[in-house]
C-alpha cells in the first residue's frame, strides 16, 4: 500500500525488516544500545558483530533518541537505531513521536533518502499497536510536508494484523494540506 506525500512515498509493507533493501533500516532499540531479542535480535543475526561493536562505541542515548551506525552485512547500509518507550514508564506517546521524528532527522543529516520502520516499541516493550500506528504515521506524514531530502518510507509490519492495523490508521490521516 503506498500513498504520496508533496511527491514523496510512504509505503506499508508487511515482511522482515532486515530484509528491505533501503538505505538505511530502524531498529527498535533500548537506551544502552544492546541489542536484545525481537528486530533487534534479527539486526544482530544477520548484520553480524559489526553493528554490536559500533553501538558499543556510541555507549547509548535517551528515550525517544536515534543514533546511526552502519549496516554491517545486511542489504541496507546502515541502521538507526531509535529508542522508544517501554509501557508503564510515562510520557509515552511523546516519547515515540520523539523517537519516529529523530530517526528522520538522522537520516536526513546523512543525506539518506529512503528508510524503513518497524512498529517501535510495539514488541517487548509493550505499547499498543494502534497507537504506535497513529503516532508514527501522523508524525511521519507531517515530517513528509517539510523541508526533507527523504524520497520514501516504508514501514515493515510483521504479519498481516500488524499491517492490517496500520492500514487502518492510515486511511483517515489528511495526506494534502
Ligand atoms: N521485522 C519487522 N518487524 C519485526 C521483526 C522483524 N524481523 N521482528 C519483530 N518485529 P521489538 P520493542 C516487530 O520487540 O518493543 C529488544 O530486546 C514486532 O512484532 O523488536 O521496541 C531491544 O534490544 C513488534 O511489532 O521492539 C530492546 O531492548 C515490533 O517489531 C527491546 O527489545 C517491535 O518489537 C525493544 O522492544
Amino acid at each position: 500500500m503506498d500513498v504520496k506525500i508533496a511527491g514523496r512515498t510512504l509505503e506499508l509493507v508487511e515482511g522482515d525488516i532486515t530484509e528491505m533493501d533501503t538505505d538505511a533500516i530502524v531498529n527498535a532499540a533500548n537506551a544502552r544500545l544492546v541489542l536484545g531479542g525481537g528486530v533487534a535480535g534479527a539486526i544482530r543475526k544477520k548484520g553480524g558483530p559489526q553493528i554490536q561493536q559500533e553501538c558499543d562505541r556510541i555507549g547509548g542515548t535517551f528515550v525517544g533518541g536515534a543514533v546511526l551506525t552502519t549496516g554491517g552485512r545486511l542489504k541496507a547500509r546502515h541502521v538507526i537505531h531509535a529508542v522508544g518507550p517501554q509501557m508503564g514508564e510515562g510520557n509515552e506517546d511523546e516519547k515515540l513521536r520523539n523517537a519516529t521524528r529523530n530517526s528522520l532527522k538522522v537520516a536526513d543529516e546523512h543525506g539518506l533518502k529512503s528508510l524503513a520502520f518497524p512498529a517501535i516499541s510495539t514488541g517487548i516493550f509493550g505499547f499498543p499497536l494502534h497507537r504506535c500506528a497513529e503516532i508514527m504515521l501522523t508524525t511521519t506524514v507531517e515530517y513528509l510536508r517539510g523541508d526533507t531530502g527523504l524520497e520514501r518510507i516504508v514501514f515493515c509490519l510483521f504479519g498481516r494484523d500488524s499491517f492490517d492495523v496500520f492500514a487502518r490508521q492510515l486511511r483517515p490521516i489528511p495526506l494534502s494540506q
